[in-house]
């Protein structure tokens, strides 16, 4: 009694990138820590081997002395934290439901990646529970990547490494299919192979296929559009020279052996799965096609850009892979050919061909949906229905939204969205960042708030498998693109912020090309603030206002009325 006892829990990880036998290389890294601090031990174990260096900084082979005094590893861990926060935080005053999940996903988010290692992703849980094994997915490219891309870029550039790690795997699955260029795996791991199980049990103990492995192919695009963006906004040459062009061409080259040129002209891709997943071997699935065809153009942009700027890496580039102009050519034509199933007289896009037949469905029936769809009605119904899983024409609209004018978002978001079920945890936060952008903003707060409820109240049910990481990037998303507004721009960012009247302040930071932009947004009455910090100017533009050229140190001002920007006002931060 009267005592105080301090009891300190050290753990060392090895993985079998580090060593061929991780397990005594820990045993063996702990004991040397515990015997250079002196605590109690007679002599290092012998006989067990040194740790082998796999290249990576995680790799760890000079055992830190073990302190019995934590409080340095305490401070350091918390600087880590306070920078972090620093950058990535979002303050939002008027939504205390919103504001609180959104702190919830910055945590997560940031827990999850790991910048000093490029031979990683993030699993669609992270590293919190089960659920889908650790295994990466879209997930990370689609919706976790922006985050990291504008706030903490080093971390982006990790995942696409992990990416351009696993190309030959990417290159190997097209092969096994008859196709050229690389096919990622729709569930990838540490290799890049293809992980997707081929069966699953029902919650009724029947077993199903599953064909999303197959034929769930948008994940090529995915991973190009990702590394595509990353540089735009990073300026990061260095990456896309020596990686990231690389998996543009052989990304862009799979989509031109996937589909065919037929009778009618059209190039058209079959037997594939959206993202909605409750419609399985489909023929042009509208979001497949629409990210092919980007796929595509970009694909050819970077042979040409490649040649133009960095001639010497494009030779080595063109006797590796043996692209020639003809084939840029062709990507391009190709692209031109696409199949869109775009109703030119309304703007209305097919889901893919066939779903205008199927039966319609009243979703409202089904309030409030605690259950999926799929379980509720049966596999086979939800097939013949028009029902979406999650979504799909909009998520390639959400994307690509200046490649598509106002009334072709508005047709869609009107007749997709009540035909949405969000039986994935990725759709409700892409439909608030929707709603947001069209200034629908009352159904965006009802999606933004769905999408915050998804680990924090457990409305889907499923908590226990881990947090749902790609929703959490979807949610910041929400914020930033959707009533941020964010749109890029060759030399800088945009705004056209929609903020619903009950929020006070909306402030959230970005990193563009180095600058790091504080942007502070409020409602009523409607201000946007920027301050920029760091070595160089940039642009920053307002949609129906101007934009201004910001130094270093320079905070400007704007404010709108009746729909109005006024000119910004500038002073020194
Ligand atoms: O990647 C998603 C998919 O789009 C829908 N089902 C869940 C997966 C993991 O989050």
């Amino acid at each position: 009694m009267g005592q105080v006892y301090h009891l300190d829990r050290i753990a060392v990880v090895y993985s079998s990138r580090d060593s061929p036998q991780p397990g005594r290389a820990a045993e063996r890294h702990l004991t040397q820590m515990l015997f250079a601090s002196g605590a109690g031990l007679t002599s290092p174990t012998a006989g067990i081997p040194s740790a082998r260096s796999s290249g990576g900084e995680w790799a760890r082979s000079t055992p830190r002395r073990y302190d019995t005094d934590s409080s340095q590893i305490v401070a350091e861990h918390q600087q880590a934290w306070s920078r972090y926060w620093a950058g990535a935080d979002i303050v939002l005053l008027g939504d205390e439901k919103a504001a609180k999940a959104l702190r919830f996903a910055i945590y997560h988010l940031g827990s999850a990646a790991n910048p000093h290692d490029d031979r990683v992703s993030i699993g669609a849980r992270a590293l919190t529970g089960e659920a889908y094994k650790g295994h990466v997915l879209w997930d990370t490219e689609a919706f976790i990547l922006p985050f990291f891309v504008l706030t903490q870029p080093s971390a982006a550039r990790a995942l696409l490494q992990y990416r351009y790690h696993t190309l030959p795997a990417a290159r190997a699955k097209a092969g096994s299919l008859g196709y050229r260029g690389a096919l990622y795996a729709w569930e990838s791991t540490d290799t890049g192979e293809e992980a997707t199980p081929s069966f699953s049990l029902t919650l009724d103990g029947k077993l199903i296929p599953i064909l999303s492995g197959n034929q769930e192919h948008h994940i090529s695009a995915n991973v190009a559009y990702a590394v595509w963006h990353y540089w735009q906004i990073t300026g990061d040459d260095g990456f896309f020279r020596e990686s990231g062009a690389e998996i543009m061409l052989d990304t862009a080259r799979f989509w031109a052996s996937r589909g065919s040129l037929e009778e009618d002209g059209y190039y058209h891709i079959r037997c594939v799965i959206g993202p909605d997943e409750y419609h399985e071997s489909v023929d042009d699935n509208a979001y497949t096609n629409g990210m092919a065809q980007w796929n595509l153009e970009y694909g050819a942009q970077t042979g040409q850009l490649m040649a133009e700027r960095w001639p010497e890496r494009w030779k080595e580039l063109t006797r590796q892979i043996a692209i020639t102009s003809d084939e840029l050519a062709q990507w391009r034509s190709l692209a031109k050919a696409m199949y869109l199933g775009m109703d030119p007289a309304t703007g209305l896009i097919e889901q893919f061909r066939g779903f205008y037949e199927l039966a319609e469905f009243d979703l409202s029936r089904l309030e409030p949906l605690t259950t999926p769809p799929d379980v509720l009605l049966g596999r086979s119904r939800v097939k013949g229905a028009k029902i979406i899983k999650q979504a799909d024409v909009l998520m390639l609209l959400f994307q690509q939204w200046e490649r598509f004018p106002r009334v072709v978002h508005e047709a869609n978001f009107n007749y997709y969205h009540p035909r949405t079920a969000h039986g994935s945890s990725l759709s409700p936060a892409i439909h608030a960042a929707f709603a947001a952008r069209l200034g629908q903003l009352a159904l965006a707060e009802r999606y933004l708030s769905q999408a915050a409820s998804i680990d924090l109240q457990d409305t889907m049910g499923n908590a226990a498998g881990g947090v749902h990481i790609g929703a959490m990037g979807g949610l910041w998303q929400a914020i930033v693109w959707g009533f941020g507004g964010l749109q890029l721009q060759p030399d800088g960012l945009a705004f056209d912020p929609q903020l619903p009247a009950s929020w006070q302040q909306l402030k959230f930071r970005l990193q563009w090309r180095g600058c790091q932009l504080a942007v502070i947004l409020s409602a009523d009455p409607n201000y946007l603030t920027v301050q920029l910090a760091g070595e160089d100017a940039m642009n920053v533009g307002l949609t129906n206002g101007t934009t201004i050229r910001l130094l270093p140190g320079q905070q400007a001002k704007a404010r709108q009325v009746a729909g109005c920007w006024s000119d910004w006002e500038v002073r020194l931060a």
